[in-house]
């Protein structure tokens, strides 16, 4: 069930949204008004704009208005739109599995692995496979951090090694065995052709040929990583967009720690 401080404040705000039957909201509550921007490959002219009307029309948008359009090259015309939408959703029977933590700052994180775990956690992390990009995990990892939340390599207990992009999954679990790693984390960016389940696949096959799979605790991450996706792919913890080392490492600490107390 969800619903949450924010719904409460509207519903206080405006008695007539009803959680079953949600809409976006414009300039007042119900009014269905979305914003949309997409290219025809048109020339620019009165039938390009008719054509994005009658395109937003049949997507479900009344009263369509294309508010601004640009030829983007001969033949391609770029549109910004707005229109309000016929459907709604149902809120209440929203259900999104996620990693499931108590979320501590830095300070917190590093407190508890202290008096929990005594001694600092070794987290590994890389863009696998040819994933090029290097922003997500750099986020997750860098000392300085990301939209003001430090990242792993300025934690005082966790010793953290960023291996950078385009790691293969052999290097990469070399790596783990060499650090005596705890925790892998591997961003992946690139999802065309699903090469992004492949490699993460092959991560799980191969730390399991090397009896690893459960001495770890194994996140991914990326845009378009969700918790779902990586429980099904074999893996412990995913994360996606808008994720700070507070999440991941909050995480990896708790984690371990439940682990330890299972063991014991
Ligand atoms: C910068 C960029 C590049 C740079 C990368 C530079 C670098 N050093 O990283 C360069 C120019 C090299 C590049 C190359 C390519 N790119 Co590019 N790139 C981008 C761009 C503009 C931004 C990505 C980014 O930095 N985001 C910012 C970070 C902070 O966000 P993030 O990655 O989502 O990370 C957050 C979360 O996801 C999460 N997270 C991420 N990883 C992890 C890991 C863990 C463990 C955890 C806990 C969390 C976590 O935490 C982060 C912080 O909140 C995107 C478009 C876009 N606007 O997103 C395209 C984009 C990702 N690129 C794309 C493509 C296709 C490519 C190329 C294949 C293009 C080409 N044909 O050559 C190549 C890739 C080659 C390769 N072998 O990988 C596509 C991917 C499409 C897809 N679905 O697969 C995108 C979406 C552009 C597009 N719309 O087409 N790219």
């Amino acid at each position: 069930m969800s619903g949450g401080l924010y719904s409460m404040q509207s519903k206080e705000f405006d008695k007539t949204l009803d959680l079953t039957k949600v809409k976006p909201y414009g300039d007042t509550m119900n009014d269905g008004k979305v914003q949309l921007s997409f290219t025809l490959p048109v020339p620019t002219g009165a039938e390009a704009v008719e054509a994005a009307r009658q395109f937003l029309k049949k997507m479900g948008f009344e009263n369509p208005q294309v508010v601004f359009y640009k030829e983007l090259m001969p033949g391609y015309t770029f549109f910004n739109c707005y229109g309000s939408t016929v459907y709604s959703v149902d809120y209440t029977t929203i259900y999104v599995p996620k990693v499931e933590s108590d979320i501590m700052d830095m300070h917190q994180t590093d407190d508890f692995i202290r008096e929990n775990i005594g001694r600092p956690l070794v987290v590994i992390g890389a863009s696998t496979g040819t994933d090029a990009h290097t922003v997500g995990i750099d986020a997750i990892m860098n000392m300085k951090g990301y939209a003001g939340h430090y990242g792993l390599e300025r934690y005082e207990m966790i010793d953290a090694y960023n291996l950078g992009s385009q790691v293969t999954n052999e290097d990469f679990i070399s790596k783990a065995i060499e650090l005596k790693a705890d925790a892998l984390l591997v961003s992946q960016t690139v999802t065309q052709k699903d090469v992004h389940i492949n490699n993460l696949i092959e991560l799980v096959e191969l730390l399991e040929a090397e009896g690893l799979r459960d001495k770890v605790i194994l996140s991914c991450g990326g845009p378009r990583i969700t918790h779902e996706l990586a429980k099904e792919l074999g893996y412990d913890a995913g994360f996606g967009m808008n994720t700070y080392a507070d999440d991941v490492a909050s995480y990896i600490a708790q984690e371990f720690h439940k682990r330890q107390s299972v063991k014991k």
